[in-house]
């Protein structure tokens, strides 16, 4: 059945210029984008959208990368998305990422890891609210 979740292309991958790399490869992976916004977010939106994190030492470090440039939120439907989107980003970590993964492919590093992919149900509802309005989705 046919499921949504929440992308980011990361600040590390806009600023190299493999954003548009990286949304084709969401394609060719079988996902529709149903939304793309080109935003960058304030400390604010960064501590709010990784709150889960806030008590862990990187979460600082963190919020001051995902701020430091342009990201794009991307909202993408197929079946068994949430699942499909992570196998295919890879190992949080690009040094235990499987080969072909995003993050093996494009990640520098543990903090700038290219992608975001949402992890469950509840967590892709909440991140896509974040990022678009409800008509945005239709
Ligand atoms: P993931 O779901 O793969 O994005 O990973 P997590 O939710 O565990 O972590 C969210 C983000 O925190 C990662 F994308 C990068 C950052 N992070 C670090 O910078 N250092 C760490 O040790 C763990 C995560």
């Amino acid at each position: 059945m046919a499921q949504r979740t929440l992308a980011m292309i990361k600040p590390d991958a806009v600023s190299r210029g493999d954003a548009g790399k990286i949304l084709a490869r969401y394609e060719e992976e079988g996902f529709r984008v149903l939304a793309c916004k080109k935003t960058t977010l304030s400390r604010s939106e960064a501590e709010a959208f990784y709150g889960v994190h806030s008590e862990r030492p990187f979460f600082g470090d963190l919020c001051d990368f995902m701020t430091s440039g342009p990201i794009y939120a991307v909202a993408l439907e197929r079946d068994d998305a949430i699942t499909h989107l992570r196998e295919v980003m890879g190992a949080t970590n690009p040094a235990e990422a499987a080969e072909g993964t995003i993050r093996a492919l494009y990640a520098e590093n543990i903090e700038r890891n290219s992608v975001h992919g949402s992890d469950a149900p509840e967590t892709a509802a909440e991140e896509l609210a974040f990022h678009f309005s409800g008509r945005e989705l239709l």
